[in-house]
């Protein structure tokens, strides 16, 4: 399927769909339930498959992602976003650098980085993201190795010094989200709260409607 050049407003909810937090649900079906739900912008995550067995995966999250209209993105592996024809890719730190990445993937594809601090915020910007994480706003047990909490008042001074859209991540629930706005959030990367949740179409919609 090729890339669609119209893209969701990078704002609002991002949800990240990793599969290690949930030994039950299909994250085809999570997809398809936060679709219906309103979500339109989704990232891919796996931090332990084989690249053949996230291949597989992506390419059925890719297909559904651009039969619902969202914007899909990989994260982590250029190559795996550019082989399954993804909108975007997400990188870390340690993922290749914004320059290689924009390289490889050409103008038109969005680039997110993850950010912790200042310093990273700077260089993202100087390389030319498209977008940035920046968190971990509070604790998560998503992110095993995660970076010392930045918490709201890290947001507020990064905001003051870039335009850039900025999604606010780690142990985000809907219930935070207008202290994340207040601090300058453009929008907010949400896994557990979705891909854990009881009901993920309710779940969805709260995090709509706290940015209404
Ligand atoms: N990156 P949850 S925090 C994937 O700080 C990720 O860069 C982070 O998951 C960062 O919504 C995080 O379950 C975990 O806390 C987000």
């Amino acid at each position: 399927m090729p890339t669609s050049p119209i893209r969701t407003p990078l704002r609002g909810l991002y949800l990240i769909l990793d599969q290690s937090l949930s030994s039950t649900r299909l994250l085809a079906d999570v997809l398809k339930q936060a679709g219906e739900a309103g979500v339109q912008l989704i990232q891919y995550r796996d931090k332990h498959g084989s690249l053949n067995e996230m291949y597989q995966q992506a390419m059925v999250l890719r297909d559904l992602a651009g039969k619902m209209g969202m914007t899909f993105i990989v994260n982590d592996r250029c190559d795996l976003a550019k082989s399954v024809e993804a909108d975007g890719v997400h990188l870390g730190q340690s993922d290749l650098p914004l320059d290689a990445a924009r390289e490889l993937m050409g103008s038109d594809c969005l680039i997110g980085i993850s950010t912790h601090q200042e310093e990273e915020v700077k260089i993202a910007i100087e390389g030319g993201a498209d977008y940035l994480g920046f968190g971990p706003i509070y604790g998560t047990t998503t992110k095993k190795d995660h970076e010392p909490l930045v918490g709201l008042e890290g947001l507020q001074r990064v905001r003051s010094f870039t335009t850039l859209p900025i999604f606010a991540i780690g142990g985000i629930t809907s219930q935070v989200v207008p202290d994340l706005i207040a601090s300058g959030a453009d929008g907010v990367a949400v896994a557990s709260a979705i891909v854990k949740a009881t009901d993920v179409e309710s779940a969805v919609q709260s995090f709509i409607a706290a940015f209404e």
